[in-house]
């Protein structure tokens, strides 16, 4: 794995979660984009090398949704970045880690992803990602 690309928080509103991360970080969010599949609506920032992403549901099936009304607002997930996501997903299922998905999937901000159940990592939803060139 390269790096942390971005960390993912669960928020209600996007829109008042993104001025209190503008006034946190001191900069505005550089893109905000829609991911139907996912049901939920992202916002990020760059900060260095890496991103905080924000994440609204869209409707009540939405992992977003399941996440807060069980756990409140907060951290959802950590993505870290890789070269080859199919490469990755092998290497750790084969040393028993759960994929969440059997083929890297699109997610926003120009990414293949692959999740790993948190039940398998000590507890934290893991996201792997790799940048479509
Ligand atoms: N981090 C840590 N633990 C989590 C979690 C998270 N984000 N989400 C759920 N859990 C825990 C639950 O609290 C629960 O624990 P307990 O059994 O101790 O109560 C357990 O995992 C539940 O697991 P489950 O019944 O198998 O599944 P859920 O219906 O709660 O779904 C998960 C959990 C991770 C399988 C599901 O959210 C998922 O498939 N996530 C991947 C997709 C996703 O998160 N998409 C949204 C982001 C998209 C994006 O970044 O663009």
């Amino acid at each position: 794995m390269k790096k942390v690309e971005h960390i993912g928080i669960a928020v209600k509103n996007l829109s008042s979660a993104n001025e209190l991360f503008a006034k946190l970080f001191a900069k505005e969010s550089y893109k905000s984009e829609k991911v139907e599949r996912e049901g939920v609506t992202t916002s990020f920032f760059q900060l260095g090398d890496t991103k905080i992403e924000l994440l609204e549901a869209t409707n009540p099936d939405s992992a977003i949704s399941k996440f807060i009304e069980k756990r409140g607002e907060g951290i959802h997930h950590i993505a870290f970045e890789v070269e080859d996501i199919r490469l990755e997903m092998v290497r750790l299922e084969k040393l028993g880690f759960t994929l969440l998905n059997k083929e890297p999937q699109k997610g926003a901000d120009n990414k293949l992803i692959c999740f790993l159940h948190p039940k398998s990592a000590n507890g934290i939803l893991v996201e792997l990602c790799q940048e479509i060139k």
